[in-house]
């Protein structure tokens, strides 16, 4: 497939999962059976790839998922922009009738996700500024306020320690769900009896490459704890059951943060306070995440003051940062490169899967316990381009244009086959190779 048709077809894709909301606001659906609604992670990556080919909808899906932003800057990892579709769990499952954060007019869920969009605001500015510089400079005064707010609350509520790492309450919140990372975490977490709900994901997929019923409970049962408390995250934190110091999340914070800095720079702001988050950050990887006998880096589990000694794809995410001494970045990169991540010829597409394949919890299908997701390999290409390794880049970009090109859209695949799985026509698959083929120079890392 030659390029133009395989951004044709990646557009064709974005355009059968948007759904116009009027008012100049509109979102693209991850899949329209699978995930209905508004994702805010995936909405981050979608609207990277509109900022190349329609900046006007970039902004229209922004604009929409901020419409979701709560009262206290809090942005949900959902928007149920519409009431009728089929998904679990729905808007009437988060429901909380008193709390006075949240939209009015709005369902939305209570967690949250990692924050992707000052990345895509920065990358939309830069695009529109090449013609427009005063639009560009709009585009930040509207979403600079929002994007701090949202990381302010962020800091304020999922990091009271100050490590410039921050606590996932729910493992939906790292986005990588049922990551092998939050088992032992999930096993001392209450589960509820899913048989009195319908999960209707696996109407749209097969049930053996998604989480399991169990994990569904207690995903079901956490949702309750803060349901029932209003998502007021900050007053459950002491002694929620499940507290995580997430190494992808925060690594995601830590570049956010570097485009925060450099939105306040534009707008003639001073932001000391981000430059603070970003020097705790580079304190706390380097040495309370870094297992020296591994030479890899891992996450917190705050309830057994313990690291998490479980190798994945998250493992590998500060290598988007500049925090990591040099020693680090190359024992890092072993381990992507080596056999144990498909490098080496160990698969026939060198793309890092969500765990390594040699781990007894590794399952080729079991969505983030084996598969190559491209969001990741997407993250690892900039982490390696921007830090000048240009050849293995460039290799990472061509093994994931194949790898789509030879099987479509899929949500995520087999690393051992390359065989599609999860959702067909997935959007933030057909965004992401949209992007790798408008390469630009801006870097994200
Ligand atoms: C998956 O998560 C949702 C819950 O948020 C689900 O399984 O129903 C994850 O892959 C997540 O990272 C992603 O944002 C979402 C929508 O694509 O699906």
């Amino acid at each position: 497939m030659n390029p133009e048709s395989v951004i044709e077809k990646a557009m064709k894709v974005l355009e059968e999962n948007w759904l116009d909301l009027g008012n100049g606001l509109g979102f693209t659906m991850p899949s329209d059976c699978l995930y209905p609604f508004q994702w805010n992670w995936d909405s981050g990556f979608i609207a990277y790839a509109y900022a190349h080919i329609a900046p006007s909808k970039a902004l229209s899906e922004m604009r929409a998922l901020f419409s979701g932003q709560w009262d206290n800057g809090f942005l949900p990892h959902m928007v149920f922009h519409k009431k009728h579709a089929n998904y679990f769990p729905g808007p009437d499952v988060w429901n909380c009738k008193s709390g006075s954060n949240v939209p009015r007019g709005l369902h939305t869920s209570g967690i949250t996700q990692p924050p992707v969009v000052a990345l895509t605001i920065w990358h939309l500015y830069e695009i529109v500024k090449e013609t427009d510089e005063e639009h560009a400079l709009e585009i930040l005064r509207e979403f600079y306020p929002k994007i701090l707010h949202c990381h302010r609350h962020l800091k304020a509520t999922r990091d009271p320690e100050n490590s410039g790492l921050i606590t996932i309450m729910h493992p939906w919140e790292s986005g990588l769900d049922n990551s092998p990372r939050w088992d032992e975490a999930l096993e001392q977490v209450e589960s509820m009896d899913m048989s009195q709900f319908d999960r209707h994901d696996t109407a749209c997929v097969s049930a053996d490459t998604r989480p399991s019923d169990e994990e569904y409970g207690k995903y079901l049962y956490l949702v309750t704890l803060m349901r029932n408390e209003c998502y007021d995250h900050a007053a459950m934190y002491d002694d929620f059951p499940f507290k995580i110091k997430d190494i992808i999340f925060s690594s995601i914070f830590q570049i956010a943060n570097s485009k925060l800095l450099k939105m306040a720079t534009e707008l003639g702001e001073q932001l000391p306070e981000a430059e603070e988050w970003m020097q705790q950050f580079g304190t706390s990887i380097s040495s309370r995440c870094w297992h020296k006998d591994d030479q890899f880096f891992y996450d917190i589990d705050l309830t057994t003051n313990t690291l998490i000694t479980k190798k994945s794809v998250a493992g590998l995410s500060p290598l988007m940062t500049d925090a990591i001494t040099a020693d680090q970045r190359t024992a890092v990169m072993k381990h992507l490169f080596g056999g144990e991540f498909c490098g080496d010829g160990a698969c026939p597409f060198n793309l890092a899967p969500s765990t390594p394949l040699k781990e007894a919890f590794f399952n080729p299908n079991l969505y983030w316990r084996g598969p190559i997701w491209i969001n990741m390999n997407w993250l690892l290409w900039h982490a390696l381009r921007d830090h000048g390794e240009t050849e293995k880049a460039q290799a990472m970009k061509q093994a994931m244009l194949q790898l789509v090109t030879e099987n479509g859209f899929w949500e995520y695949y087999n690393p051992e086959t390359g065989k599609g799985l999860g959702a067909t026509n997935f959007s933030w698959t057909a965004a992401l190779v949209i992007d790798l083929l408008h390469e630009k120079t801006d870097t994200l890392c």
